[in-house]
């Protein structure tokens, strides 16, 4: 009983689909959301990280990524998608940020399992540093909250 309070993550395979684009962000990002894995007991060989280009491809990448690993049989138990907007001058970043944002949650259902939604959108890059813990004393690493969500939605109802 204590092991599964301590460590309720102790039998979960949670996947980590990050974009490539804000590298230094998503780095941390994807710290914070292992970090915060790590600390509820999911082992790290269970914890399997894998990357897309872009944000644009997270949703479709989601769906592969789940499939792949129901292929071989060590299927996920909730997948954190990972990637950073940043408003530029033209209308590219409302048009990825509504078409991502939809699809993810689509996802859910589709796959009938937790998709977490890991996607800053943000008008400076100050903004994302910020929620990904860059900058001291201001906020913290929204990556950690990832990593929670994914493990209490993995076992909600179970
Ligand atoms: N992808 C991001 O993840 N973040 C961005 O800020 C971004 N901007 O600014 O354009 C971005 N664009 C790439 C896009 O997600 C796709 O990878 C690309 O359009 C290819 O489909």
């Amino acid at each position: 009983m204590r092991s599964i309070l301590t460590n309720p993550g102790s039998n979960l395979r949670i996947g980590i689909l990050h974009a490539r684009w804000n590298a230094k962000i998503i780095d941390n990002l994807v710290k914070g959301a292992k970090s915060r894995l790590l600390e509820l007991g999911v082992k790290p060989e269970n914890i399997i990280v894998e990357s897309v280009p872009g944000s644009f491809e997270l949703p479709y990448g989601t769906q592969l990524f789940v499939n792949k690993y129901k292929r071989l049989n060590q299927p996920l138990d909730a997948v954190i998608p990972i990637g950073v907007l940043i408003k530029g001058s033209t209308m590219h970043f409302e048009y990825i940020c509504d078409s991502t944002t939809h699809q993810l949650m689509k996802l859910n259902f589709q796959l009938n399992l937790p998709v977490i939604f890991g996607v800053l959108t943000c008008l400076t890059e100050e903004q994302a540093e910020a929620r990904a813990g860059l900058i001291p004393g201001k906020m913290h690493n929204h990556g950690e909250d990832w990593g929670a969500a994914a493990v209490e939605m993995a076992l909600k109802f179970n």
